[in-house]
């Protein structure tokens, strides 16, 4: 068992719940930054957290703030920082381009810095996200494909990508980038497609509402399974160099597909109940990510388990669940 600290962004988030909980059972003292309203509203905010909350350590502090997080860094001196938090709904991002950059690139530039001067020897995680590949000239996306954002978000992770390979070179920092596909789970945010996919089929099933309004249903997404991807996280720091890492399952399916699935899961015809909108179509949509992970299996040792089926009925049942119907 370890003795390690670990200091985690977006803790209160789905990766970060799962990542504070693989980190507990490692062994590790659990730190996480945490904006001072969820303090304030736990109940709410930090809903995700709640059964392992008496065995982490929160501190308020805002990314937006570099003497917020030099006091946290300064404080806690973590031997490894996982940067989870961003802002993170694509669509928001074309809505309000200006906070997605601000707060994406300064938070990480902030962070990074804050490392650099003053635990030069902890080990710092970047989420990347597929959404730097956005119109891939190839299929699968691995670590040599070029990045072609689409959006502010996919923008805004590409300057954290650089930032922190560059911090690598540049300084000598342990700092990887993990280039992670879309990952699910139950504790998924209600804006992102699945979810609102599994939390409208539970409520078309017990009987609070009667349609489900979708955008483009032929965009083809890499979904695994978010528990496992915070896994792939962890590895990437505990290796004898740091590098660069593809997370993905190397399946790739439509959104379409995914509706079908989660009706069929509990045998509702979807074409009764699912309508489309133009408003929901983004300016500039992604079509196409699959993800080539054979680097990540070859030296960390990581793959994912669970079934794209498995993950949509998981998630299915979990919403029927919170409404009571099963
Ligand atoms: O959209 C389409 C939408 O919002 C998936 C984030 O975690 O993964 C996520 O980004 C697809 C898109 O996720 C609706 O147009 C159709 O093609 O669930 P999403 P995302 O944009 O792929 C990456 C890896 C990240 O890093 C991001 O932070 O579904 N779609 N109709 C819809 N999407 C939404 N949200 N809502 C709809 O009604």
């Amino acid at each position: 068992m370890s003795s390690k600290c670990a200091l985690i962004t977006g803790i209160t988030g789905q990766d970060g719940s799962y990542l504070s909980e693989w980190l507990l059972g490692q062994g590790y003292e659990v730190h996480g930054i945490v904006r001072r309203v969820a303090l304030e509203d736990p109940e709410h905010r930090l809903s995700r957290l709640k059964a392992i909350r008496g065995r982490l350590k929160l501190h308020a502090a805002s990314l937006e703030s570099y003497a917020s997080i030099h006091r946290v860094i300064h404080e806690v001196q973590p031997d490894e920082c996982y940067h989870l938090a961003a802002q993170s709904f694509v669509s928001y991002s074309f809505d309000d381009e200006f906070s997605t950059l601000n707060t994406n690139i300064n938070g990480t530039h902030f962070l990074l810095s804050a490392v650099k001067t003053l635990a030069p020897q902890c080990r710092f995680y970047f989420a990347g996200s597929s959404e730097m590949f956005g119109m891939a000239e190839t299929v699968p996306q691995n670590e040599s494909t070029p990045f072609h954002p689409r959006s502010s978000y996919g923008i805004s992770k590409v300057a954290g990508f650089d930032l922190t390979r560059n911090y690598r070179e540049a300084y000598g920092l342990y700092a990887c980038n993990g280039i992670l596909f879309n990952h699910e789970s139950p504790r998924r945010g209600f804006e992102f497609v699945t979810r609102k996919i599994t939390s409208g089929v539970a409520a078309i099933l017990a009987g609070k509402s009667t349609q489900l309004s979708l955008g483009n249903l032929e965009a083809q997404r890499d979904w695994g399974h978010a528990r496992e991807y915070v896994e792939g996280m962890w590895l990437m720091l505990q290796q004898p160099q740091p590098d660069d890492y593809v997370i993905a399952t190397g399946e790739c399916h439509s959104v379409r597909e995914f509706v079908e699935l989660a009706f069929a899961h509990v045998g509702l015809d979807y074409t009764r109940y699912l309508t489309t909108d133009p408003e929901l179509h983004r300016p500039a949509e992604v079509n196409l990510l699959k993800g080539d992970a054979s680097k990540a299996r070859k030296v960390l040792g990581w793959t994912h388990r669970v079934k794209f089926a498995d993950l949509v009925r998981e998630m299915v049942d979990e919403d029927c669940r919170a409404l009571g119907i099963i």
